[in-house]
């Protein structure tokens, strides 16, 4: 599993306010704090209070591509945001995210094609999100039908089937790793899966134990990538051992070091 590092997103003030006085040196602060500490992708979100979102995201991508080589991941539900911030991008960008309502399927999936972007599929749609893994699965589907008729290949498609609250929605918690699990069963090559890990952990005490005990799980569940605190060193170091127990990385004494220098080695 591979993180994204969550950080760069406007609901934190200190990115709320490098948007609003366009001042780059926070931005670029967190970049390479999250790229030490081991991230693969940034996570780049406006929030939502920026005035001009478009103007906000190409900005984002242009300063985090002045500290880093690092893939960057762009996340609004607004694809006018999405494709501004594609079209300054030097190299292949994970859109984050898509629902699977069949509008905005047909709008992402050739838009990613045209940038030779990844997709992040929500298992969501006009109803909101499922109670359960088995209708989670049924949009997981909608997704990887989607893709593959816009010649989209499923190792390009993520497919998150979205992690809520524990403190609000304990139920959906089973519900989650059961779909993560299934959603390899859907088709050859099986699709991508990913989190935003946080969510699970919003509004509670002990934060960082609450996602760290969800990371491992999910690991277990096969999950590929998740959107994280990737400074989060004990974070880091659980994800690193759930690897090596569910055997994909080989063990050797430096694995937790490796994995944060994952970027850099050669790494299996
Ligand atoms: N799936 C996908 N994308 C996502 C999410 C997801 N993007 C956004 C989010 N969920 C993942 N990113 C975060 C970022 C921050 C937090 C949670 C998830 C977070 N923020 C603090 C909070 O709300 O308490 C902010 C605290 C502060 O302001 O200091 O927890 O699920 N595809």
């Amino acid at each position: 599993m591979f993180i994204i590092g969550e950080r760069i997103n406007g609901s934190f003030q200190d990115i709320a306010r490098a948007i609003r006085e366009q001042d780059p040196r926070p931005v670029q602060a967190w970049v390479r704090k999250q790229e030490a500490a081991g991230a693969r992708y940034l996570d780049l979100n406006t929030g939502p209070a920026a005035r001009e979102p478009l103007k906000a995201m190409r900005w984002l991508v242009e300063v985090a591509q002045e500290a880093s080589t690092l893939s960057l991941s762009l996340d609004s539900s607004n694809y006018e945001v999405i494709e501004a911030g594609l079209e300054v991008c030097r190299r292949p960008a994970l859109i984050n995210s898509v629902p699977a309502e069949e509008p905005k399927m047909q709008c992402v999936f050739p838009l990613a094609k045209k940038y030779k972007a990844a997709v992040i599929g929500l298992t969501m749609n006009e109803r909101g999100i499922p109670k359960d893994a088995e209708s989670r699965l049924a949009l997981a589907m909608e997704l990887v039908l989607a893709a593959d008729s816009c010649g989209l290949s499923p190792d390009d498609l993520y497919l998150d089937p979205l992690v809520l609250p524990c403190n609000v929605g304990q139920n959906h918690g089973p519900e989650v790793m059961q779909t993560l699990r299934q959603i390899k069963l859907l088709s050859n090559p099986p699709p991508r899966t990913v989190v935003g890990l946080s969510n699970i952990s919003q509004g509670t005490g002990n934060r960082q134990l609450i996602n760290r005990t969800f990371a491992v799980m999910a690991v277990a569940c096969g999950l590929d990538a998740a959107i994280a605190d990737a400074t989060d060193g004990q974070l880091m170091e659980a994800v690193a051992t759930a690897r090596i127990i569910m055997n994909l990385d080989i063990y050797c004494d430096s694995y937790v070091e490796l994995y944060r220098k994952q970027n850099t080695v050669h790494w299996i």
